[in-house]
């Protein structure tokens, strides 16, 4: 080993309070994982002796909890960005213990290169290997550690010798130049491979290498159920009838979808569906579902920016990198998500909706308008550039205390312009070519839970006439009931009549 090789501790002492630590990782998938329990350890001494220990931290996206938990735990976060999806961290930024920039994942790379957020002082990067000459190769993510290593003063290595040295060969390294000298990203179809399968720095910036052997930390998902099927069958219904009658075309177009356990059902009910031809996936997160896509032969390529995959779905790709050689292909989270390669390439986008309004606004993010979930990731980076961008939800949360569906939503993040489909397990609204009037009336017909549907229909009945029709003193009616009560269902609107 050309590089000097220490602990994680050693290598975790050279992050000092105030500094900017840009990770590798996208999802728990490729997120260092050792290094991070020893930042959190030293935050915690130095708190324990009185003195300050913050950092900003800065990622692909959401990572695994021995970044995100240890480190929101030992209070050692001053600011955080892109995406989290971590309990502890999400308790800790809704009290005002870090500051949490939620961000689009596709404008990061390129806003940290412009400079608008200051300088990395470190970069800590997981890799499968490391050359002498400085070419690193990732595991599971790429996320935004080619920018990260290419700002970064110094970079800690974390070698995991759980993924294999054969991962070499599945990333497409490509960094787009800046203005003015951008030119268009050469990608005209999934597979198209424009760059290194490594990321080149110069060696003289690797600082230390870690030897690591920890798995991913992602999660397992919930089976699917009766709702998500539903709400599965009812996209794979609407994605067949376009097919049918064609409005997409023969070849079908590339498949764009979030994560969690919606994205996984719906995925699933495109794999049986026969009315729904083999296609190829642009995304920016693989879940267990593509793995069983490709095995199937629905899915015949994904581009991703991560393998967001269980402890098992890992375990078989890894034992079967030959199959998957010439059906993967991992890039940067700002080529997985960039609007042009979006708009190019026709993506069918499918996330999913905290709650959605009768005009078709989407709230992706915050609960009862204030309170943040996760954030904002990659949906509208899809959703804004999508040949169509559809929108999944239970029509129902919290036992039917909660209506996915509102009369205005409290947070918007992809608004009504953006937002083409909505889909709960009762049905598809298909908001193309609809005026507001006509929106509210496909919403509330197909998609609002029946128990809801009479109280949406009053809410119409008590609104201005007005092109976007609302009543400003009931629009937050649902909302403010649900604080006072916790049962949105108790709204009366007599008051505002
Ligand atoms: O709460 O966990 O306490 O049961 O929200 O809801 O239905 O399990 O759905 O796990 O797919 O997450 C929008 C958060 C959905 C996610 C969101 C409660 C509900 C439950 C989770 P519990 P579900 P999911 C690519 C795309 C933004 C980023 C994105 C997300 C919990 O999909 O973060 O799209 N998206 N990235 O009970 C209050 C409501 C609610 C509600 C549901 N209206 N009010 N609580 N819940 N609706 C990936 C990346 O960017 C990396």
């Amino acid at each position: 080993m050309a590089f000097k090789v220490i602990s994680a501790s050693e290598a975790a002492s050279m992050i000092k309070d105030g500094m900017n630590v840009g990770f590798s990782g996208f999802t728990a998938a490729g997120s260092p994982k050792a290094i991070a329990c020893e930042i959190a350890k030293i935050a915690e001494k130095e708190h324990a002796e009185g003195k300050p220990f913050k950092i900003g931290v800065l990622t692909g996206a959401s990572t695994g909890d021995s970044l995100d938990g240890n480190l929101a735990r030992a209070k050692a976060v001053r600011f955080r960005t892109p995406y989290q999806s971590n309990g502890d961290t999400r308790k800790a930024l809704n009290n005002h213990e870090m500051e949490y920039v939620d961000y689009h994942l596709s404008q990061l790379a390129q806003d940290l290169r412009y400079g608008f957020f200051g300088k990395i002082d470190i970069a800590v990067v997981e890799a499968c290997e490391v050359t002498e000459n400085g070419e690193i190769y990732l595991t599971s993510s790429v996320g935004v550690a080619p920018t990260y290593c290419q700002m970064a003063d110094k970079l800690i290595i974390e070698l995991n010798s759980t993924h294999p040295k054969a991962l070499k060969g599945f990333h497409d390294i490509y960094t787009p130049l800046d203005p003015p000298l951008r030119r268009e990203i050469p990608i005209y179809a999934p597979t198209d491979r424009i760059g290194t399968p490594y990321v080149k720095v110069d060696p003289a910036k690797i600082a230390a290498v870690v030897y690591v052997d920890k798995p991913d930390e992602v999660g397992g998902f919930a089976e699917v159920d009766g709702i998500t099927a539903k709400i599965g069958e009812n996209v794979a219904n609407f994605l067949a009838k376009e097919y049918s009658e064609g409005r997409i075309p023969k070849e079908f177009l590339p498949l764009q979808s979030g994560v969690g356990n919606i994205a996984n059902a719906v995925l699933a009910a495109l794999d049986k569906h026969p009315g729904i031809p083999p296609f190829q996936m642009y995304t920016e997160v693989i879940q267990d579902s593509v793995i069983d896509l490709m095995k199937s032969g629905k899915c015949t390529f994904a581009s991703t920016c991560a393998f967001t995959l269980s402890q098992d779905a890992q375990d078989y790709v890894y034992h079967n990198l030959d199959f998957f050689r010439d059906k993967l292909v991992l890039r940067p989270g700002e080529i997985t998500n960039h609007p042009e390669i979006v708009r190019r390439l026709g993506l069918i986008t499918m996330n999913t909706a905290l709650e959605a309004d009768i005009y078709g606004n989407v709230n992706s993010t915050h609960v009862v308008g204030t309170k943040m979930m996760n954030g904002i990731g990659g949906s509208a980076d899809f959703t804004r550039n999508a040949y169509i961008s559809i929108f999944t939800t239970p029509s129902t949360a919290k036992n039917g205390k909660i209506s996915a569906i509102v009369p205005m939503v409290s947070h918007v993040d992809h608004s009504e312009h953006s937002v083409k489909v909505l889909v709960t397990e009762y049905g598809v609204a298909d908001l193309r070519g609809k005026s507001p009037r006509e929106r509210a009336e496909a919403i509330i017909e197909n998609c609002v839970h029946p128990d809801y549907r009479p109280k949406m229909r009053e809410y119409l009945s008590i609104c201005d006439k007005n092109h976007t029709a609302h009543n400003m003193n009931a629009a937050l009616a649902f909302h403010t009931e649900f604080l006072k009560s916790g049962d949105m269902s108790k709204t009366d609107f007599e008051q505002y009549k």
